[in-house]
């Protein structure tokens, strides 16, 4: 049967208040949980991903999880270690104990930062061009996946690795154009993450159907997904105020954007 009751970690935040409107009407019952209190929401559970008791109670029962829980951008390395690599690692541990068969693992283009973008008539980035984080943020996702892929192969849980590009309520940059995701095509995906059979492990690109595309959505499309949407009605506007990218820029050159050349932040 398709799952109905949903774990969603990191509720509070951006994608997590976009998905809480969303997913609803894919048919799920959403259980929340978040470091901060969710806004609207008093049932929601409020803990950290550190208080291993608290998950525990809280992926008990549930059909599947969706893991957005953590620090969503480059941060200290003592601090994504916490978050998002114990974090991520003690949610499994819960999931595995509780019996959970499914999890929908946020990852980032930040996996792959370091990939040189596609130019002119040069191919999509296929879903296993090696990974090449480009922070200590896009290590903890690369880690996420890898631990997704070692509880497929030792415990039988399954998860869908989502390389997210950019979920959003409308692009805002030039390189959005290309790695945008609609937040109606990310509740899509989602949906069809949580309800495609026989996912094992498997990685795929998280965004819309854009014109200027970089990565292959093969994978996100043989789970079922069909996205609706394309950023291009966003680019005349967004090219006219900031230039078409630069490939001589170290920071439009590849995948990650500024992610690869922004200073690391100190002090480790
Ligand atoms: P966000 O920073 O707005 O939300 C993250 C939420 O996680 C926050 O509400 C925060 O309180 C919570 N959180 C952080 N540490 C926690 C902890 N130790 N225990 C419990 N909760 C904790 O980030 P956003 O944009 O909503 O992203 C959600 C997830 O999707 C993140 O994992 C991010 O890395 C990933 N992602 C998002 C993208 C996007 O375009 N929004 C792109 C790629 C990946
Ligand atoms: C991410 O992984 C971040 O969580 C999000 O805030 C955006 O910066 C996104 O990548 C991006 O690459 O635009």
């Amino acid at each position: 049967p398709a799952p109905r009751t949903v774990l969603l970690t990191g509720a509070a935040g951006g994608l997590g208040t976009l998905m809480r409107d969303l997913l609803p009407a894919h048919g799920y019952a959403l259980r929340l949980f978040d470091l901060r209190p969710v806004e609207g929401a008093p049932d929601a559970i409020t803990a950290d991903l550190a208080d291993r008791a608290a998950l525990r109670e809280a992926v008990r029962g549930v059909d599947a999880i969706i893991h957005l829980a953590g620090i969503s951008l480059e941060a200290p390395f003592e601090k994504i270690l916490k978050a998002n690599i114990e974090g991520t690692y003690n949610l499994y541990e819960a999931a595995r104990e509780e019996g959970v068969g499914r999890v929908v693992f946020a990852s980032s283009n930040h996996a792959v930062g370091y990939t040189p973008r596609p130019r002119g008539d040069d191919p999509l980035i296929p879903i296993d061009t090696p990974r090449r984080p480009d922070t200590f943020y896009g290590l903890s996702k690369s880690f996420g996946e890898d631990l997704a892929q070692f509880y497929w192969d030792k415990y039988g849980m399954e998860t869908v690795s989502v390389r997210i590009g950019s979920c959003f309520p409308e692009p805002t940059s030039v390189r959005m154009l290309s790695v945008w995701m609609s937040p109606a095509d990310g509740a899509r995906l989602f949906h069809a993450a949580l309800t495609a059979p026989n996912v094992g492990h498997t990685v795929v690109y998280g965004s819309s159907a854009n014109t200027r595309l970089w990565w292959d959505l093969s994978s996100a499309r043989s789970l079922g997904y069909d996205p609706q949407d394309d950023s291009e009605p966003y680019a005349e506007k967004l090219i006219a105020e900031q230039g078409e990218l630069d490939p001589a820029d170290p920071a439009h050159a590849r995948l990650g954007g500024h992610f690869v050349t922004d200073p690391p932040i100190w002090p480790y």
